[in-house]
């Protein structure tokens, strides 16, 4: 058992991230029982969970003349247009089936607000509007975070970049986390998150 100042943050294992779902990341589901197997040595535990509402503004579906995965601009900086994906109440926005959810402390929503995105546990897209889990973190008495999940170069590493600037010390248990990697995101995450000082543990 980790010390009570230790959590463990499990980003985003939903079916639309798995194979099968509308942003499904290679192997995605291979990380599930790796997790299940890390929960019951921590005792604080945190799921976040992608939630967007039907017509995000993060969806190419919400932009004429867009196709997922290209760019466009958004009044807080450059954004990837993705597939559909983790609509409120669908099932690709449910947890994987195998993943064990009875020992989550708490889930964390982001993503909910229609004109912003949320790759970050900590921050929306903005980098400003924050979603209160530095607060729980803190008020728990929490310094040290392992984090696990999808995508490791999304919503992974802008949760693991932020949590380090906010001062906490962070590890990201890379066998338990699987990559997008769209055009050298990967690359550029693994540099982003050693250079704020994550740890990449395998
Ligand atoms: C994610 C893209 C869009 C993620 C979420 O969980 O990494 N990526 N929404
Ligand atoms: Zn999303």
């Amino acid at each position: 058992m980790r010390p009570a100042n230790e959590a463990l943050i499990v980003i985003d294992v939903q079916n639309d991230f798995c194979p099968g779902g509308a942003l499904a990341v290679a192997g995605g589901d291979e990380i599930v029982p790796l997790i299940n197997g890390m929960l019951r040595d921590f005792h604080v535990r945190v799921f976040t969970q992608d939630w967007h509402p039907a017509g995000h503004s993060s969806f190419a579906s919400s932009h004429t003349g867009k196709s997922p995965f290209e760019m466009t601009e958004m009044p807080y900086g450059p954004q990837v247009l993705w597939p559909d994906h983790c609509v409120q109440g669908s099932t690709g926005a449910a947890f994987h089936s195998a993943l064990e959810t009875d020992p989550a402390n708490m889930i964390i929503r982001k993503g909910f607000r229609p004109e912003i995105d949320s790759y970050s546990a900590f921050f929306e897209n903005d980098h400003k509007t924050p979603t209160g889990l530095e607060g729980y973190l803190r008020t728990r008495g929490v310094t040290t975070l392992t984090m696990v999940g999808l995508a490791t170069d999304f919503c992974v590493n802008f949760s693991a970049v932020d949590a380090a600037n906010l001062g906490f010390d962070v590890s990201v248990v890379t066998p338990a986390c699987r990559a997008i990697d769209l055009d050298g995101s990967l690359d550029a995450a693994i540099k982003g998150m050693k250079a704020v000082g994550v740890e990449l543990v395998d």
